[in-house]
């Protein structure tokens, strides 16, 4: 291995780290150095079991050579095109391979470079949508308590994450939030999706009666929540929002980014539950994370909505330079190809019950207070410490680092999206070493 460098605090200075306890960190810094298949390793040499597939997106796990090998040729052949007014070969490729993947009728794709410009993209689409249509009093936006949208500002107003807005003023206006589905006194230990909550959905009636569908444009929900701490939709409740929806005209936007690329067992959460949304938000797993890329899959009702009017008019005004980057594609087309031939965008069905035993093998443990799983995403929420909201995770957290397991901690919520490849093996661990943790922890 390649000496790695070490660094003292005064060079961990200068990068203000995201989403991260930056003093806390630079203090006693946790650093990975090199990935493979289900493993990261420290600098020093430790392996490390990936619990979360990086942040939810290396799902072919780590270092696939397809991979680098597509990358590479295609940063020596062509390393940038731009995307305005001028195409290439593999934006095509990579656009048609995904809506290989995705549910009948939506069958058009808009690349963006993360989660977050693909929810900016989906909301502004809505919005330009109803316009186009001469229905621009559809401006109003819906989101959901607790959801997660990234942290532009389309995302975070219509996010439900209290520290991901309250910094951060006005937001957009004209935005209304969706109760969140969780609760734990009637749906504590569900395995799978719980059998309360459906009638949730019905609060968008509500809104309808308050607003008037006239001047709602969408909806915008994760299937399943993650960043907040896996909440996993009550039975029958994605297909009552579909069908409210559709009764008054708004469009359903399913934020997919967690979801997308057989995280539950499908290629798309839309299909696990057999409901089609009118656009699909996805990043994460669409290059295995090896390059920054995401995407919005459009209806062809929308597409076409779009194309009126005289064919030499740019029909939305929209894009990033690096939409579609070339090197992104290259990432892309290759990650599509392992999924394809290694079924890995079914497997978390194959592998799931396994999985859930291992994720509710947990309870009874140390101030465990519910445990969740669907497709190959778990959850162990814990009991908070008195007054001290978010310690007892952050100590579940590096204790299990320093066990060798990384898992996403958000609160006192630990998340768990492992890469699809796990196998038997890999589960016992990760569940035998968190169960040691949980009964150390403070
Ligand atoms: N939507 C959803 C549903 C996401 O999970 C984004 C949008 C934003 O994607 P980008 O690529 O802009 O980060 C995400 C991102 C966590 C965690 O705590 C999850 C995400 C990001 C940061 C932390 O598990 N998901």
């Amino acid at each position: 291995m390649s000496s790695q460098p070490r660094f003292d605090r005064s060079q961990l200075e200068a990068f203000w780290m995201p989403f991260t306890a930056n003093r806390q960190f630079k203090a006693n810094p946790r650093l990975l150095a090199r990935a493979a298949g289900m493993h990261y390793w420290t600098p020093e040499g430790r392996q490390i079991l990936d619990g979360v597939a990086g942040l939810w997106c290396v799902n072919a796990g780590h270092g696939r050579p397809e991979i680098t090998e597509a990358v590479s040729r295609q940063i020596s052949e062509m390393d940038y095109a731009p995307p305005f007014q001028m195409g290439h070969p593999a934006a095509f490729e990579l656009a048609n391979e995904i809506v290989g993947l995705l549910p009948d009728g939506l069958d058009h794709v808009f690349f963006t470079n993360s989660g977050s410009e693909s929810v900016d993209t989906a909301l502004k689409i809505a919005l330009a949508y109803h316009r186009v249509r001469g229905e621009g009093t559809r401006t109003r936006l819906i989101g959901r308590e607790r959801g997660y949208h990234g942290v532009g500002f389309g995302g975070i107003s219509v996010g439900g994450m209290v520290n991901n807005r309250k910094f951060f003023g006005a937001q957009l206006p004209g935005v209304d939030h969706l109760p969140h589905t969780h609760d734990l006194a009637r749906n504590a230990y569900t395995r799978g999706e719980p059998a309360w909550g459906a009638q949730l959905a019905e609060e968008l009636e509500r809104l309808v009666a308050l607003h008037d569908a006239s001047n709602i444009a969408a909806v915008i929900v994760e299937p399943v929540a993650g960043s907040t701490g896996v909440l996993i939709p009550p039975q029958g409740y994605l297909q009552r929002l579909r069908e409210i929806c559709t009764r008054h005209g708004i469009l359903l936007i399913f934020d997919e980014v967690i979801t997308g690329f057989g995280r539950l067992g499908a290629p798309f959460a839309a299909s696990r539950f057999g409901v089609t949304p009118d656009m699909i938000t996805m990043a994460k797993g669409l290059t295995n994370g090896a390059v920054p890329m995401g995407a919005v899959a459009a209806s062809r009702d929308i597409y076409d909505a779009f194309m009126q009017g005289p064919e030499n008019a740019i029909e939305l005004f929209h894009g990033y330079t690096y939409s579609a980057h070339p090197v992104a594609c290259a990432a892309g087309i290759a990650t599509q190809g392992i999924y394809r031939r290694e079924g890995l965008l079914t497997r978390a069905r194959e592998i799931g019950d396994y999985w859930a035993d291992g994720v509710h093998s947990l309870k009874g443990l140390p101030h465990v207070i519910d445990l969740r799983n669907l497709g190959l995403i778990g959850a162990i929420e814990l009991e908070p410490m008195p007054g001290k909201p978010g310690a007892r995770g952050f100590d579940v957290f590096v204790k299990a680092f320093e066990k060798g397991i990384l898992v996403r901690v958000t609160g006192d919520i630990i998340a768990l999206s492992p890469p699809l490849v796990i196998e038997r093996a890999h589960i016992d661990e990760l569940f035998g070493k968190l169960g040691e943790v949980l009964k150390a922890a403070a």
